[in-house]
């Protein structure tokens, strides 16, 4: 990270490594985006995950193994490691003590040991000294030697010396922060948000126990895994039905890249892929996602031809087909790793390619070798795979071309708008005919476009492919949107080039039905349609749930609050319980055009929702869940997750 240069030292007897440590910090407070991404509550948690990664970084020195993470009372939170200990003694260089410099300079982390890589780091693997910087005050105590030292810090300044705070008999890092309030938006601490991280590093750094506590209201969880990325797996997968007995689990290393990988078929339809790059998740791949996918292909076709599986096939396989139904995690520890990609969310080191398939390709010959039953059954669902791929894709042609030939045709079902600027324009998904009447009327039509579903949207989680292609729905959505799926470097992708709308609205009753319509659509985009996601195109309409009367005026309520704030409000103004009618909107049907348009379309005045991901692992998850056939898992997550609720998908 460039240093700011630009700042005169005022003081001027500074020597040069010390000026360096001062302006250093201050950059951090000055951007601290560019260090921890934002400043909002996703910034917050950040700081805790580079704590947390310089205690993993002793647990994968061979030093570490327990880290407590305690959110405290006053939203100061505690992080203790059981690792060597940061070391107290003095730098010569800097004439301060190693703790200090370990706290105040930049990037300092890893100097003192260069035997052991640095191979964590939060997403931007900045240090402790960043979350240092961003701390109203930060206390470190380190036992080491037989002995407690404690220092604390202002705002990433040493406000005390290394103290001597008595002895001890064990080793280890503690360090306590009180986020700035002068930085963040927020400093409420989420036990969800750091529950899920510490879930993931668990399975990522098996042996490694973590444990969260929360002294708000006194909740606690344990998070530990014998198996990592095989248990991880079968987490991913528990509303899955798995097609061989256990993961296939990976391990090498070569030219000091170490590789860990675990796969799992099961019987859906859809490809589970998850990569981390020194426990950092890197969502749009890489250089080690392309070499397993190549490992996977070049094995799989190897044996599937030598033993003369694919004889009777009158296609070719594509990569796809052998990924079908495939849950993996590939997770590689690299010593100098360089992302890509606007969000950084690439590896793009290319030796890393070779080593993984190397690995991988190994150790999958050697498991087909000994596993010819399971290797059997991955074969076959791979041949079904590619057969149905094969129907899909002339299934797919036969719409697609079907819609050149009609000139590119829109849905007859489609009430387009005037705008041809997909930038203003909109379309409303609307359930029902008859609320899609309304909408028609209700709509602007220079820049809304109304499309009624009608009946039962298809459960694509359970669907085969080709039959997505037959459903009147999905067909029209494919056309109205002006999106195609195509097949490029055998992989498909969704283009979205003429995309005609960059705002998707769904628009459905506000009731369980509508509920669950919503995700039957939600699905369909997850799994069809991923990009729209991703790019923030696609949104959910929210219509109110009451309107209060009195007289002349009304109050429309989206919530149980709302509506007993309004009947407050009226009745403060002096008005009788009785003369207070509260309206229930069961439906959008309920509504006429005008109530429509003033409650849920005006851009003036409706609440949007944006549906985003803000995690894979979890998205995929919960509409396996939801939509899929494994119903007791379904149970157990519905009741977990109303407990807690937050399925914000
Ligand atoms: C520098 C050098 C050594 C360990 C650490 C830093 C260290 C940092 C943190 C941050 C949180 N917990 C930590 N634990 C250790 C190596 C120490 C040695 O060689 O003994």
């Amino acid at each position: 990270m460039a240093e700011d240069k630009s700042k005169k030292n005022q003081k001027g007897n500074y020597d040069a490594s010390n000026i360096t440590a001062l302006e250093g910090l201050e950059a951090v407070r000055k951007r601290p985006g560019m260090y921890i991404g934002s400043t909002d509550e996703k910034g917050l948690h950040h700081l805790v995950y580079e704590v947390i990664d310089n205690s993993i970084d002793e647990h994968l020195a061979g030093y570490c193994d327990e880290i407590v993470t305690t959110i405290h009372k006053d939203n100061s939170l505690t992080v203790k490691d059981d690792g060597r200990g940061i070391p107290v003694g003095m730098h010569q260089k800097l004439q301060k003590s190693a703790l200090e410099v370990v706290m105040t300079v930049l990037h300092a982390g890893g100097k003192f040991d260069k035997d052991t890589y640095k191979v964590s780091g939060g997403l931007h693997g900045v240090g402790v000294s960043c979350v240092n910087a961003l701390s109203a005050e930060l206390t470190a105590t380190v036992h080491r030697d037989g002995k407690i030292h404690q220092q604390t810090y202002i705002r990433g300044k040493a406000s005390t010396p290394v103290e001597l705070k008595g002895e001890t008999d064990i080793t280890g890092t503690f360090v306590t922060f009180y986020p700035d309030d002068e930085i963040f938006e927020t400093l409420e601490f989420r036990f969800e948000t750091l529950a899920k991280r510490l879930r993931e590093l668990s399975y990522l750094n098996k042996g490694l126990k973590l444990l969260l506590h929360d002294e708000r209201t006194d909740r606690s969880e344990t998070y530990f895994s014998e198996g990592g990325l095989s248990e991880f797996v079968q987490y991913l997968d528990e509303a899955k039905t798995p097609l061989i007995e256990k993961p296939i689990h990976v391990t090498g290393k070569k030219e000091n890249v170490e590789v860990e990988v675990a796969m799992q078929y099961n019987t859906s339809y859809s490809e589970n892929l998850h990569a981390y790059v020194n426990n950092i998740n890197t969502r749009d791949g890489g250089t080690h996602v392309s070499g397993f996918k190549r490992a996977v292909n070049r094995i799989f076709t190897k044996y599937g031809e030598e033993n003369g599986f694919f004889k009777k096939l009158k296609f070719k396989i594509s990569g796809e087909d052998f990924r079908e139904g495939l849950t993996a995690v590939v997770s590689v520890k690299v010593p100098e790793p360089q992302f890509k990609g606007q969000t950084k969310g690439e590896l793009g080191n290319s030796e890393v390619t070779a080593i993984v398939s190397q690995c991988v390709g190994e150790a999958l010959s050697h498991y087909l070798e000994e596993n010819p039953k399971d290797s059997k059954r991955i074969i076959d669902k791979v041949i079904i795979a590619a057969t149905a791929r094969h129907a899909a894709r002339q299934a797919r042609e036969m719409v697609q071309r079907k819609n050149v030939l009609t000139g590119g045709g829109l849905p007859g079902k489609l009430s387009d708008c005037t705008s041809k600027d997909p930038g203003e324009s909109e379309i409303f998904l609307v359930e029902g005919d008859s609320a899609g009447g309304t909408a028609k009327q209700g709509r602007d039509r220079q820049f809304q476009a109304i499309m009624p579903l009608r009946g039962k949207i298809l459960n694509v989680e359970k669907a085969l492919e080709h039959k997505i292609y037959e459903n009147e729905e999905i067909k029209n959505m494919f056309l109205a949107l002006g999106v195609s799926i195509e097949e490029k470097d055998d992989e498909r992708h969704l283009n979205i080039e003429k995309l005609r709308y960059h705002k998707i609205i769904i628009m459905c009753d506000a009731d369980v039905d509508g509920s669950h319509i919503v995700t039957l659509i939600l699905t369909f985009f997850f799994r069809y349609m991923k990009p729209l996601i991703e790019n923030g195109y696609i949104y959910i309409a929210t219509p109110p749930l009451y309107l209060v009367k009195k007289g002349k005026n009304s109050v429309y309520c989206w919530s149980e609050e709302e509506r007993q704030s309004a009947i407050d409000t009226y009745v403060k103004g002096g008005a009788s319980e009785g003369s207070i009618k509260v309206q229930r909107y069961k439906g959008l049907g309920e509504m006429n055009a005008d109530q429509l348009w003033e409650t849920t379309m005006d851009p003036e005045e409706r609440k949007l929702r944006r549906v985003q991901i803000d995690d894979f692992n979890e998205s995929d998850r919960v509409f396996a869940m939801l939509m899929g056939d494994e119903v007791p898992p379904r149970r157990a997550f519905i009741e977990e997750n109303a407990r807690y609720a937050n399925v914000d998908v």
